[in-house]
């Protein structure tokens, strides 16, 4: 009988295969299956990259709402840093924030931030073994966030094996044309750089700036928690385990809209009809050409048991995906949830950013001076004066001595 040392490779996958299924002949030493068998019950732990200040707010909101969170912000200005809560921090030295524009940033982020960022994130991911996903987070309508968000999220997807998700807030209407001009310039490169992303909004909540912020925010760090998995445990009625997950959010991917509730339905209320009312009420644009859907539905026995998991109305509105993974457990509290991946941009809001834009630009009028007419006729009373000559090698001092 070999020791363990001496397996040859092929008895060692003949034994890995074997013992996937579970099947561990008495006379073989037992190999460790947990490299075979994903562990569904395992936390889906995170690396957040925050990018510029409300992307280093999101990954803060991200942090503070789910244990286990590594975050590292990048920013161009070190002021708003200084209260931020995160494990790393990255600015740029002589910068003082981008005047936001996008290619500002990008340029600095050139320079050399890409070195730091990335051994940043080498290092975390050697000391934290756990982590399943890294997500980038940002805001889409500043100068830093917007301009390097894309950029960052491809580079490190480039150079790491960890799958990566860009998550963006589109401005309120309200923001400037700037704003809408730069959250454009986000979504088409968002597209470009083919990695799965999902969508905020700014503009679904109506308050005064820091409450919009926060509950955006929060919004955000808590549909997080149905990939983490801290909504969800093991089942043994029907269970999404990690695998289902990654092919939900990594191969389905493209746009992904998450949105979760802890109500319970209404007696009578259809799964299709809750999920509807939760899509309307999201701070998400509604998602559009659904390819992959993933339902959660966690409560007492005799909820769970009324409950028509496979959403014919609600696919027949968002698309009828291809793929579909469902989640029932029995569970004393409600949570009900969907994942809805490889959807299309969300081209109606998009067009009211655009629209926003020309009408703000629409109402800019160059106005003509008036000065011209104004002053035409009039001399000096005190009559021409000479031209004072300036000496170029020596200062002038004197209004100093006031
Ligand atoms: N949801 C949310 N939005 C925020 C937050 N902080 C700022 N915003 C919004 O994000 C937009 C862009 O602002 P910033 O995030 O400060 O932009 P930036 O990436 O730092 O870029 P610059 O400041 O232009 O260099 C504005 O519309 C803000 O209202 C936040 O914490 N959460
Ligand atoms: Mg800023």
């Amino acid at each position: 009988m070999p020791n363990k040392e001496m397996w040859s490779e092929e008895m060692i996958a003949e034994q890995i295969k074997r013992t996937s299924v579970e099947q561990k002949p008495a006379d073989v030493p037992e190999v460790s299956a947990t490299d075979t068998i994903p562990d569904s019950n395992k936390r889906r732990n995170f690396l957040v990259v925050g990018c510029g200040d409300g992307g280093s707010m999101i990954a803060q909101a991200i942090r503070d709402s789910i244990p286990g969170t590594y975050t590292i912000c990048y920013n161009t200005s070190a002021r708003a840093m200084e209260k931020l809560k995160a494990d790393i921090k990255i600015v740029p030295q002589a910068e003082d924030g981008s005047g936001k524009v996008r290619d500002y940033s990008k340029d600095v982020f050139k320079q050399g931030s890409y070195k730091h960022l990335l051994g940043n994130v080498k290092a975390a991911l050697e000391h934290h073994t756990d982590i399943a996903y890294i997500l980038v987070t940002t805001t889409t309508d500043g100068g830093t966030g917007s301009g390097v968000s894309p950029m960052v999220a491809r580079f490190i997807a480039d150079n790491s094996e960890i799958p990566v998700i860009v998550i963006g807030v589109y401005p309120a209407l309200t923001e400037d044309a700037t704003a809408q001009f730069n959250a454009l310039n986000w979504q088409a490169e968002v597209e470009k750089i083919k990695l799965p992303y999902m969508i905020f909004d700014n503009g679904a909540v109506s308050g005064p700036k820091s409450m919009v912020h926060r509950m955006v925010n929060k919004e955000i760090a808590d549909v997080l928690k149905v990939i983490t998995g801290d909504y969800y445990g093991n089942s043994d009625i029907s269970m999404i385990d990690s695998r289902d997950m990654y092919m939900l959010l990594q191969h389905t991917g493209k746009r992904i809209f998450i949105e979760t509730d802890t109500d319970r339905p209404k007696t009578g209320q259809s799964l299709d009809d809750y999920v509807k009312n939760m899509i309307e009420d999201a701070y998400q644009p509604k998602p559009v050409n659904v390819k992959g859907i993933g339902v959660f539905v966690k409560g007492p026995a005799s909820m769970i048991g009324s409950l028509d998991t496979s959403l014919t109305e609600v696919r027949g509105i968002y698309g009828d995906a291809a793929i579909q993974y469902v989640h029932v457990q029995e569970s004393d509290d409600v949570q009900i949830s969907v994942i809805m991946a490889g959807c299309s941009e969300p081209t109606d809001r998009l067009y009211t950013i655009r629209s926003r834009y020309d009408d703000i630009m629409n109402a800019q009028h160059d106005d003509e001076s008036a000065l011209g007419d104004l002053m035409s006729g009039m001399n000096n009373p005190l009559g021409t004066m000479k031209k004072r000559t300036v000496d170029a090698a020596e200062p002038d001092l004197s209004a100093l001595d006031i």
